[in-house]
């Protein structure tokens, strides 16, 4: 094998001696100072593993919610999916790798993979907007050019239109044309179609506030809103013109925190939005007349959706089963609503977007959120075909209607990934289709009081977690003495993981009481030293 290039090239991307990185949930992250060679090593794999896949393989460059002296990188599969976790392994092997063994982790990639260094590759690649993101991106290239790949550069994309992008590339527009341009063409189409049906076509909607995070969302939400021409009223702040990306904004700090980012005039009563620093995750919240603060989290997104999919589903009279999926941070009053009321299948699964995708690929319709708002809805071929089938065929007027309306559901909502633009349009939609106001919409249930912490110990993985992370094997005793924690509180519950993003381990309780769900977090987090 003839690496001669990649070597050459590589000198201009060395590796410092000694760092260590492993592709975590989110990919590599870290200091956007320590990512050159990691960038250019990533290159050199997407294209190994276009070759591999016969497809094209997406690179996204970005560290979403961190601070903006982050960045990170992440590959996109072929059908816009996040990496295989064999190829995780590739990954941090090949980043890990001192300079003398650049070749031969990368010749045993090839042999273990039977990879062909004669056939045909692409890659796609995508940034968001920090200062570091472009330098970075041209390293990717750097990588991708070594193996004599293709390649495009998308520019400054959001992480879910790469991954809108990369699928489309694969499936030869199926799923749509394979440019931002498609993708607003595809979401403003659908999401007309969904407003004509309300019973004032939208008129009577009020203005949705939204925080951009100072991120690519904001610069995106721009373009869409020209699409969208005055189907949906939007004021968007923290555009990036100003402050600082993420920083006291966006959807992580809103979630985490319990309170309105700066930057945003916010009036009681209005409808508002958060977006994160690659724009794909959403919460909604606002403020009620008395200056309190109402979130409304991945789980009342989940709920509301699923609600809505479900009434239709009872209308086209199809017998297509549907599943909730959640993380172990999901609110426990959002399970026990979606158990018990709405009587819909729940399943927990461990943190990380691959997890819940994964599952909810069990369903013919699975939707999947996590409590931090990034989450989407799949439908499976079957599903598809049958709702298709009804547009036409539905055995009166009512159910076709109802099977047109989930055909648009199913053109609006992004399938690869969580994806905050398309997420907040389908839930606009069917807030309008179905009447309802935030505050409504936020009674459907009340959240448990609950507070997320996070502690830095020595050695974050001395933790070792089992049942979907809602429990601790290791070290020794510590889960007991959580149990006993969560005793002396009503409605009650604790659990404690190492991140797989960020040197610490979260520490996460929910109580009668915000004051009850304040003092057992600290308590179980004096438990975790
Ligand atoms: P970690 O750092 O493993 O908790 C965080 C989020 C995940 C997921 C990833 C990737 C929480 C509690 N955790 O993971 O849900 O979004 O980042 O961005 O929100
Ligand atoms: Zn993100």
């Amino acid at each position: 094998m003839h690496l001669e290039a990649v070597l050459r090239s590589s000198t201009r991307h060395a590796k410092p001696a000694g760092v260590t990185l492993q592709y975590g949930t989110a990919g590599f992250r870290t200091k956007a100072e320590h990512l050159d060679h990691v960038m250019y090593r990533m290159g050199l794999l997407a294209a190994l593993r276009s070759k591999k896949t016969k497809s094209v393989i997406g690179v996204m460059v970005t560290a979403s919610h961190n601070p903006e002296e982050d960045n990170g990188v992440k590959l996109v599969d072929p059908m816009g999916e996040m990496l295989v976790q064999e190829w995780e392994l590739y990954a941090t092997n090949l980043v890990n790798a001192e300079e003398h063994e650049l070749q031969t982790v990368l010749t045993n990639i090839i042999k273990q993979e039977s990879i062909n260094m004669q056939d045909e590759s692409c890659v796609a690649i995508g940034r968001d907007t920090r200062p570091s993101s472009e330098n970075l991106s041209l390293a990717v290239i750097d990588g991708v050019t070594a193996l004599d790949s293709k390649y495009q550069d998308y520019g400054l994309v959001t992480t879910p239109q790469l991954h809108y992008i990369v699928c489309c590339r694969n499936t030869d527009g199926r799923y749509g044309e394979p440019t931002v341009e498609g993708y607003y063409q595809k979401l403003s189409k659908a999401f007309s179609a969904l407003a004509k049906q309300s019973p004032d076509g939208g008129a009577g909607q009020k203005c949705l506030s939204i925080d951009g995070a100072n991120g690519i969302g904001a610069l995106k939400i721009k373009e869409m809103e020209e699409h969208l021409k005055s189907m949906l009223s939007l004021q968007l702040f923290n555009d990036g013109s100003i402050g600082k990306l993420n920083h006291a904004c966006g959807a992580d700090y809103v979630k985490v925190q319990q309170k309105p980012p700066e930057g945003m005039d916010l009036k009681p009563g209005e409808r508002c939005c958060s977006f994160d620093g690659d724009a794909d995750r959403i919460v909604y919240y606002y403020m009620d007349s008395d200056d309190r603060f109402h979130l409304l989290d991945g789980d009342k997104i989940a709920t509301l959706i699923s609600t809505f999919i479900k009434e239709l589903l009872v209308k086209v009279d199809l017998k297509l089963n549907m599943g909730v999926v959640q993380t172990a941070y999901a609110n426990g009053s959002s399970t026990r609503y979606l158990e018990e009321v709405m009587k819909v299948p729940v399943y927990c699964a461990k943190t990380g977007v691959k997890h819940l995708h994964h599952k909810a690929q069990e369903f013919d319709i699975g939707v999947y959120f996590e409590a931090n708002g990034h989450g989407t809805v799949l439908f499976s071929k079957t599903a598809e075909e049958q709702i298709r089938h009804l547009t036409s065929a539905g055995a009166n007027e009512e159910s076709r209607k109802a099977a047109q309306m989930l055909e648009h559901v199913i053109s609006l909502i992004n399938q690869t990934v969580g994806d905050a633009i398309s997420d907040m349009l389908v839930i606009e939609a069917i807030l309008l289709l179905k009447g309802l106001t935030v505050q409504k919409w936020d009674e459907i249930y009340s959240d448990l009081p609950n507070r997320q912490l996070k502690v830095t110990v020595a050695d974050r993985k001395v933790i070792d977690t089992t049942d979907a992370e809602r429990r601790t094997v290791k070290p020794p005793g510590l889960q007991e003495k959580i149990d006993e924690l969560v005793k002396g509180y009503n409605l009650s519950r604790a659990f404690v993981r190492p991140s797989g993003t960020e040197d610490v381990v979260r520490v996460y309780a929910e109580a009668d009481t915000q004051d009850n769900a304040d003092a057992l977090v600290h308590e179980v987090c004096l438990a975790v030293f």
